[in-house]
């Protein structure tokens, strides 16, 4: 049987795995720096469910390992780039369907309908990252808990704004339930780092476990 040492398994997980776990997937994207991204991987997903139902399957996906997450858009240069992905097998007509991201009000509750009352519709956003909330993309009139229509307090969830077309801007909505509320759809995020970082990392994990074997 092929067996590889301690050095082998190590740069393995730095740069081999990468390569080949990454190849073998579909309609994965890459932010690459190299084009003024992140380095994280995105991963559209048709599936018309729950703001609560997406974020629980989103962080029970992975991908190199690494678990996924709703979306956190933190800049208007992600917004775009995860607004022309929203792609299937190169069908990209996923863009308009009012698709989920990771935004989300704190406090607000799967089954509480006034988990968020006493606050303003833009008061208290937040990823489900913990990323800090700074960069937002609104739509004109956005958030606004329901607005006239519909003054709900469960209103508490962000999508790209539907049934706009061609509109990569947000909008709050409720997590499920009203016509075009629920999303067709959501971006899951993997925040895996560049292949070069892994390499600083796999280098570093090296020179310590050589560290530890002589000393
Ligand atoms: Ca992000
Ligand atoms: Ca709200």
């Amino acid at each position: 049987m092929f067996r590889i040492n301690w050095l082998g398994r190590a740069v393995c997980a730095a740069l081999v795995c990468v390569l080949l776990v990454s190849s073998a997937s579909a309609d994965m994207f890459q932010w690459t720096v190299a084009e003024g991204g992140n380095g994280h991987y995105y991963e559209f997903v048709y599936d018309s469910i729950s703001w609560y139902a997406a974020k629980t399957n989103a962080e029970g996906m992975s991908h190199m390992g690494v678990s996924g997450h709703l979306v956190t858009i933190t800049s208007s240069e992600e917004n775009e780039w995860v607004w022309n992905h929203q792609i299937i097998g190169g069908d990209d007509r996923f863009r308009a369907a009012g698709n989920w991201i990771g935004a989300y009000q704190e406090g607000a509750s799967a089954t509480a309908k006034d988990a968020v009352q006493g606050f303003a519709p833009d008061e208290r956003w937040a990823w489900v990252t913990g990323e800090e909330w700074e960069f937002t993309n609104w739509y004109s009139g956005y958030p606004n808990d329901g607005g006239f229509y519909n003054p709900a307090q469960d209103v508490d969830f962000a999508q790209f704004v539907c049934p706009v077309p061609g509109t990569s801007q947000w909008r709050d909505v409720r997590q499920s339930g009203g016509i075009c509320q629920v999303a067709r759809g959501y971006m899951v995020e993997y925040d895996i780092p560049e292949p070069a970082t892994l390499t600083l990392l796999g280098i570093g994990g090296l020179l310590a476990l050589r560290r530890r074997k002589r000393g």
